[in-house]
């Protein structure tokens, strides 16, 4: 299976991918974790993109891209994957829809969650990890730049037919087990 996972951020994307990966047995391609894991190894792209994270902004197109598809291209992606947090913009689809050459997406999982109750668990995750891009103005000018470039997206997807839309504010097992029955999986 080839799957999308989008949602605001706080939506729980990261949290449930992990699950939804090990059920189906594919690799969760997360942007923002290959953004974080070249950060910690202090490689350039790593430095370029903090600079954006951290003001909340979507790191360019000509660094995002040509990371994920490096990734893509990896033997264990071949069959499927789950990619969390790509793509994010309309010019991410198109990009997207050249690196698959013709092979669909199957389904992309929408999770749907309030503003206040993101910014709730933002804030929570901001105290157990201390992420840079964790605090309260800069979530708020994440969920803004969710709402201007990817929510667009959810249309773009339902008129292929492959929208999967999931409320993500109960329990974490709640939402995993909505998104399982919702792909019927
Ligand atoms: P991401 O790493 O994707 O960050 P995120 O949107 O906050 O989602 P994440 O997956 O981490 O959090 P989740 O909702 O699971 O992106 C970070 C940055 O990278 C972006 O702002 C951007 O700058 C850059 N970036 C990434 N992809 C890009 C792209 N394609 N183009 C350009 N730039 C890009 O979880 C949040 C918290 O909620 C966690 O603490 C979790 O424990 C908690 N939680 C989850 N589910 C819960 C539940 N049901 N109940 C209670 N708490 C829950």
């Amino acid at each position: 299976m080839r799957l999308l996972i989008m949602g605001p951020p706080g939506a729980g994307k990261g949290t449930q991918a992990v699950l939804i990966a090990q059920r189906l047995s594919v690799p969760h391609i997360s942007t923002g974790d290959l953004f974080r894991a070249n950060l910690s190894e202090g490689t350039a792209l790593g430095l370029e993109a903090k600079k954006y994270m951290d003001a909340g902004e979507y790191v360019p197109d000509s660094v995002t891209n040509g990371m994920v598809r490096d990734r893509l291209k990896q033997r264990d992606a071949s069959e499927g994957f789950l990619l969390d947090g790509y793509p994010r913009t309309v010019a991410q689809v198109a990009e997207l829809d050249g690196m698959l050459a013709g092979n669909k997406i199957d389904k992309v999982i929408v999770l749907t969650a309030d503003s206040d109750e993101v910014v709730t668990r933002l804030l929570n995750r901001a105290q157990d990890q201390g992420r840079s891009d964790d605090t309260e103005e800069v979530i708020r000018r994440r969920l803004e730049v969710y709402a201007e470039q990817t929510a667009p997206l959810i249309d773009l997807y339902d008129r292929r037919a492959v929208l999967v839309e999931v409320d993500g504010m109960g329990s974490v097992d709640q939402v995993t087990s909505n998104i399982f029955a919702a792909l019927n999986v």
